[in-house]
This record gives C-alpha cells, sequence and structure tokens, in this order.
C-alpha cells in the first residue's frame, strides 16, 4: 500500500501550510494525530516562540518551549562506565531436550518453549560514540525473560579475564581509558598507561594473548563467540550440582578483520558491527548461536593442573568436551535504541533455580558491582520496571516508592509477616531460589590462592595453539600497540613476559620493534609448563568455509551487464552471501538492457575493507576513467593488501596496471569474465589468502 505522505516543500506547501516568515507548518495526514506536550496539550505552533510581536522578546511563560526545551537538555544518561558502545536486539532461546540431569533451570527443559532473550554486544573501552572495530574485548550480554524470573548471562567474546580479583578491576579500566589529563587516546589500549599496568600484572598475559589475536577484531557480532568466563554451578532436581563454562558458538563461524583493515573501516564506516547485524535482521537473514557447557565435577576440577576458580584459565575443550543445552536466535531489531539498547540493565546477581555462582573472586565483585551501577546510570532501583528490564513473569512484593515509580500498588499492607491482607505475596520454600550449600570455611584475610599464580603456561598453550598466521598476527598486534608506547620501559617489561610465553614470541616483538635483546628478565611466581595445545582454540582451524552472512562487493560502471549482474547475485544468493553494488557516484546506473541499477554506495563513500570479497568489472568504454581515479586505485590495492579474494574482468586491467597488483599473483585473484563465478565463490569461501600476507607485510 503506497504511504500517504506529508507534503515537504514550501512550493508544494498550500498556503495555509506556510507561516509569515516563510516557515513550513505541515498538517499532519491523519486528522487526529495532534502534536501535544507532555500533558497532553495539543501543540498549535511548533516552530515559532511566544514572543511579544513579532520581533519582540521571548515571554518566560511559554511553557511549550520550555518543556521541550527541558527535556532535551535532559536527554542523555551517564554512558556505562564501561561497555559504554553497544549494540541490542531482541529474540529468542529454544533449549535441546534432555538437561534435566544437569539442571533444573525451566527454560533449559522444555524444548516446546520459546525464552524471549535480548542481547547486547559492546567494546569495553571505547565511549558510547566509538568506532565498531577498534580493537577490544566485547562484551556478549543476554537476558534470558524466563516463566523463573530474569536470568542475565553477562559474558564477553573471549573466555578469560584481564584479572583475577575484583579489587583490581578500577584499575584495569583507568590505565585503558584516555589518560586524565589529556583526554586520549579513546577507545584503544595501544599506549603506555595500559601497557604499564599489565606489564605489573602477570596474571593479565593469557587474556592479552586473546585481545592481540584476531578474537580482539571481530568480523561481525554474528560471527562472535560468547563465553560466561567464569566458572558457574548447574544444580539439578535432587539437588545434584556440578560446575559448567559456558560457551556461545555462532552459526556462521567465527571469523575476524585484520587489523590493517580494521583500522580503515574505523574511519569507513564506525558503525560497521551495528550495521551488519541491524541489516541482517531486516533482511530475515537471523543471527544464531548454539549454547552449550562444559560440565565437571568439583572432584574433577581439584585434579585439573590450574584451578576453575582462576578467571585467567580456560577449560581446554580437549579436557572437557562442550555439550550443546539450545540455541538464541536474534530475529527482532529495537523499535528504540535509547528506551532498550541503552536502558537494558545487566546484572549477573540475576539468576534463576538451577544456576548458581562458584567463589570466583572476580565474579564475586561483579555481583556487587552491576546493581550499585545500575542505580547511577538509570537513577533509581525502579529500573526493573524500565519495559526491556521487566520480567515477563509475575513481580510480587513489598518494595515501594523511590524515584520514577511506574506502578501503582494497591492496599494497605507493604509489609510481611501480616494478617491483614491474606492475598498478599508470601515467600515460598518449594518454587523459590535456594543457593547450593557448598561448605565454606576458612581464615578471614586478603590473600590471593597459590593455585591462580602460573600466569603463563595458558598462554602459551593459547600461542601454541595457533596457526602460523594466527600467531604472526598476535605478534604483529603486540608490536603495534608496543610501538605505539613511548616510554622504555613499559616496551622491555612486556618484551620479557613475552619471552616467558614464547621464546618465538618475544623475538618477533623485539624485531618489529627494532629492540632485540632488550628485554627485561622476569622470573616466574610458578616455572612455566608446556600445556597440549587445543585446536579448539584456534579460530581459523575450525572456521567453516562458507560465504553466509558475508558480503561482495561489485565495483562497476555504467552500462553493466544485465546478465553478469543478475547471475553474481544469483550465485551470492546461492551461498546465503550478499552483493553491494559500487559504482564511482551515488546516483542511478543503467545496466546493458537499459533498467536503474541503484548503487548500493559509492567508491569514495566505500572502501573495499568494508567487504569480504570484491570484483572489479568496469563497462570497457569505462575502464581508463575508473583507472584515473585514485580511489579505484586505492579500492584494488587495499582489497589486495586485505588479502581478499578479488575478482575481475578482462576490462580492469588498467586499473590492476595502475595498482601494480598482477592479474595472475596468486590463487585469491580470478577472472570472472563472462559470468563464470564458480572459481570465485569457492576460494571467496577460504576468507582470505593467508599466504598472501608475506607478500604485502
Ligand atoms: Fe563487567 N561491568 N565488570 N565484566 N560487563 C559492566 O555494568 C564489572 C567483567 C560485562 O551490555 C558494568 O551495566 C566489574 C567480566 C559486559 O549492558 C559494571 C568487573 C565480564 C558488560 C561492570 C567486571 C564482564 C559489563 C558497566 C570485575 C565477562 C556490558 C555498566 C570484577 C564475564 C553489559 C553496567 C551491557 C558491564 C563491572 C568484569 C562483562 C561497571 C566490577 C569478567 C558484557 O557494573
Amino acid at each position: 500500500m503506497a504511504k500517504k505522505t506529508i507534503k515537504n516543500d514550501q512550493a508544494d506547501a498550500p498556503k495555509s501550510e506556510v507561516g509569515s516568515g516563510g516557515e513550513l507548518h505541515q498538517r499532519a495526514v491523519n486528522p487526529e494525530a495532534h502534536l501535544t506536550t507532555n500533558q497532553g496539550l495539543v501543540v498549535s505552533d511548533d516552530q515559532n516562540t511566544l514572543t511579544v510581536g513579532p520581533r519582540g522578546p521571548q515571554l518566560l511563560e511559554d511553557f511549550v518551549l520550555r518543556e521541550k526545551i527541558t527535556h532535551f537538555d535532559h536527554e542523555r544518561i551517564p554512558e556505562r562506565v564501561v561497555h559504554a558502545r553497544g549494540y541490542g536486539a531482541h529474540g529468542y532461546f529454544q533449549c535441546n531436550e534432555g538437561n534435566s540431569d544437569l539442571t533444573k533451570a525451566a527454560f533449559l527443559n522444555d524444548p516446546s518453549v520459546k525464552t524471549p532473550v535480548f542481547a547486547r554486544f559492546s567494546t569495553v573501552a571505547g565511549s558510547k560514540g566509538s568506532p565498531d572495530t577498534a580493537r577490544d574485548v566485547r562484551g556478549f550480554a543476554v537476558k534470558f525473560y524466563t516463566s523463573q524470573g530474569n536470568y542475565d548471562l553477562v559474558g564477553n567474546n573471549i573466555p578469560v579475564f584481564f584479572i583475577q580479583d575484583a579489587m583490581k578491576f578500577p584499575d584495569l579500566i583507568h590505565s585503558v581509558k584516555p589518560a586524565p589529563d589529556r583526554d586520549f587516546p579513546q577507545a584503544q589500549s595501544a599506549h603506555d598507561t595500559f601497557w604499564d599496568f599489565v606489564g605489573l600484572i602477570p596474571e593479565s598475559m593469557h587474556t592479552l594473548m586473546w585481545v592481540m589475536s584476531d578474537r580482539g577484531i571481530p568480523r561481525s557480532l554474528r560471527m562472535m563467540e560468547g563465553f560466561g568466563v567464569h566458572t558457574f554451578r548447574m544444580i539439578n532436581e535432587a539437588g545434584d550440582a556440578k560446575f559448567v563454562k559456558f560457551h556461545w558458538r555462532p552459526k556462521l563461524g567465527t571469523f575476524s578483520l585484520i587489523w590493517p583493515e580494521a583500522q580503515v573501516i574505523s574511519g569507513g564506516d564506525p558503525d560497521f558491527h551495528r550495521r551488519d547485524m541491524w541489516n541482517s535482521i531486516e533482511a530475515g537473514d537471523f543471527p544464531e548461536w548454539e549454547f552449550s557447557v562444559q560440565e565437571f565435577t568439583e572432584e574433577e576440577a581439584a585434579d585439573f593442573d590450574f584451578d576453575v576458580l582462576d578467571p585467567t584459565k580456560l577449560v581446554p575443550e580437549e579436557l572437557v568436551p562442550l555439550r550443546p543445552l539450545g540455541k538464541m536466535v536474534l530475529d527482532r531489531n529495537v523499535d528504540n535504541f535509547f528506551a532498550e539498547t541503552e536502558q537494558v540493565a545487566f546484572c549477573p546477581s540475576h539468576l534463576v533455580p538451577g544456576i548458581d555462582f562458584s567463589n570466583d573472586p572476580l565474579l564475586q565483585g561483579r555481583l556487587f558491582s552491576y546493581l550499585d551501577t545500575q542505580l547511577s546510570r538509570l537513577g533509581s532501583p525502579n529500573f526493573h520496571q524500565i519495559p526491556v528490564n521487566k520480567p515477563k513473569c509475575p513481580i510480587m512484593n513489598f518494595q515501594r516508592d523511590s524515584h520514577m515509580q511506574m506502578e501503582v500498588p494497591t492496599g494497605r499492607v507493604s509489609n510481611e509477616p501480616n494478617s491483614l491482607d491474606n492475598g498478599a505475596p508470601r515467600e515460598c520454600n518449594k518454587s523459590g531460589f535456594t543457593s547450593y550449600p557448598a561448605r565454606e570455611e576458612g581464615d578471614k584475610t586478603r590473600t590471593r590462592p597459590e593455585s591462580f599464580a602460573d600466569h603463563y603456561s595458558q598462554a602459551r598453550m593459547y600461542y601454541n595453539s595457533m596457526q602460523d598466521f594466527e600467531q604472526r598476527h598476535i605478534a604483529a598486534a603486540i608490536a603495534f600497540e608496543l610501538g605505539k608506547c613511548n616510554e622504555m620501559h613499559v616496551r622491555t617489561r612486556i618484551l620479557g613476559h613475552l619471552n616467558l610465553i614464547h621464546e618465538d614470541l618475544g623475538k618477533q616483538v623485539a624485531t618489529s620493534l627494532g629492540m632485540e635483546g632488550q628485554a627485561d628478565k622476569i622470573k616466574p611466581t610458578v616455572p612455566v609448563r608446556d600445556v597440549d595445545p587445543s585446536k579448539a582454540l584456534s579460530q581459523y582451524s575450525k572456521a567453516p568455509q562458507s560465504l553466509a552472512g558475508k558480503k561482495i562487493a561489485l565495483l562497476t560502471t555504467d552500462g553493466v551487464d544485465a546478465k553478469f549482474l543478475s547471475s553474481l547475485k544469483a550465485a551470492a544468493r546461492k551461498e546465503k552471501a550478499t552483493i553491494a553494488v559500487i559504482a564511482p557516484k551515488a546516483g542511478p546506473l543503467k545496466d546493458s538492457d537499459g533498467n536503474a541499477v541503484i548503487p548500493d554506495d559509492f567508491l569514495a563513500g566505500a572502501p573495499s575493507a568494508l567487504f569480504d570479497a570484491v570484483i572489479i568489472a568496469p563497462t570497457p568504454d569505462m575502464a581508463d576513467e575508473l583507472a584515473s581515479k585514485a580511489a579505484s586505485v586505492d579500492w584494488l590495492r587495499m582489497a589486495f593488501s586485505h588479502l581478499k579474494v578479488i575478482g575481475y574482468t578482462l576490462t580492469a586491467k588498467p586499473i590492476f596496471d595502475k595498482a601494480n597488483v598482477a592479474m595472475n599473483a596468486d590463487r585469491g585473484i580470478i577472472d570472472v569474465s563472462e559470468a563464470k563465478f564458480e572459481s570465485f565463490i569457492e576460494r571467496a569461501k577460504l576468507h582470505r589468502i593467508w599466504e598472501r600476507e608475506s607478500m604485502v607485510r
């Protein structure tokens, strides 16, 4: 149905819609859709302030203006102190059959129920307006609106954390945030205060390996793993408990950007991740994750060669395999970013029966922090009444009042026990939450467990589990970051730690910095051990060869061959990938049949970094002109140096010549003339041509 629209320009508007100063007074299409104040008063004029005469002073009594401006003045709330930059969506969780031996949590036991969820993904360090593709840990927070109350699993895309005790969290975050005197650098860890701090707390080494690896720069929020990080407990109906580690596995596989590309994208599209997720959900291509646990008993944990309460350690899958419990699908974008994504309040202390905490000291600290932070961020203990936070099961208690109370509790009784209101809620020792009765005893001390002292063995395991190119990326990322540190002692201290993780890593970084032989000598508290590599830690060892969810750009010009375009689109669709047509200018092109083709973007506005694979296919008469533009030469050069698979038609030769890229340089450069896309598609499924890296870097 065609939408009724309001006429938008003055030339078009009937006389009655143009004011005496020429300003537009639009009239609603629906005669009932009156603009009102927040008190419901219909506004007669939303363009002009109340003044004494048309050119006179404004009147303080203009309550319409004051209400509008006052509301605007207070539009912002404090951004999250960490994870300020985030993006969320709604969806559902559906469990598999047969989880009752492990947990009595209702949402994990009935496969016929689709439990609504809200998921928010975030970077940690940057402020709300910072770029999506900064190198950072990513938050992976999921709120399950279960029949037994809200359960929040507030995790990350990296299974370990920088610190072992909540006491150090403010220091960690202060070290990575912009320096307080100069307020830069924003959204990055490549600076002295961060590397100085982590260099002084070797417990951070394992997580540093992950953040400096490709995991720190995900290709898409839809292609990211998630982890609960801490050890939790699951408890079944009989009261038997097991320790668990939570995992989210993306259906599309885990893919990353490479660093030079991530930097270009930060400028080319700072909203790269949120745009990608929004667009895929709008297109009905719903992001999906499998939800799994690693389960083990306390006795088994006691035999591991690390402490499961230490959040800087992971449980290798070779030791405890993943057990799938269900899946999450995100199928609905928010209606309003502020109301939902900004106001959503996750708290690791939001639990349901069947799940419980462990004594991980980082987790225990978090149990305090999140509720506390919501009070200053959302301004009231009634934040659970905000629609995105509100449980979808009944809430009944005697908590009353405070800022922004939205409910109207009835009756004169707000206490229990009472004998005045027998209909009022009471506790229930059958269905109510009970903590797992773990036996605890000990002296009251401030002591780090000795079992937390090995800071290097799992960092070494991670490094050893990577493929060659993944290892090179870690070394290059650390060299990049240390290169941005101006203090020599900060660099030499880190080089000392790297030598303990792996001598090759230390050497590679020292060589890249031009600081061979300058590493500090660091003595670890306990000897570093060689632990078996874990293949499951290498994202590219298990990445599917697939184009699903990926984007291919076609750089072309006016007169593009209609058949070529339609068969390219069909080939992409078959692989669940999308095509973006990039033209020299933003206006419509005509294809060879004379049909209009509206480009998805224009050359100068869409660097090739934004796409997973590219094709350059100018029409013969436009090839030289395209080659004369630096933008198209850069486009090809970048695609080449970002290791992308590049398709071409022979008409692209002048661009290849100017870019100094040989059309037969490697197996990733493929002739797609005559619309032969098979080899291109097969190669593009490799994600990148890794062997090209040694040629370009
Ligand atoms: Fe958080 N963290 N955190 N964190 N965290 C917050 O809560 C905190 C930690 C994580 O999308 C804050 O609502 C402490 C680990 C995510 O809204 C705050 C410690 C993990 C999000 C807070 C940690 C996380 C937060 C800031 C060390 C992975 C974003 C705003 C003891 C398991 C949630 C807010 C969203 C947000 C505190 C460490 C994940 C200040 C004290 C480890 C995904 O409460």
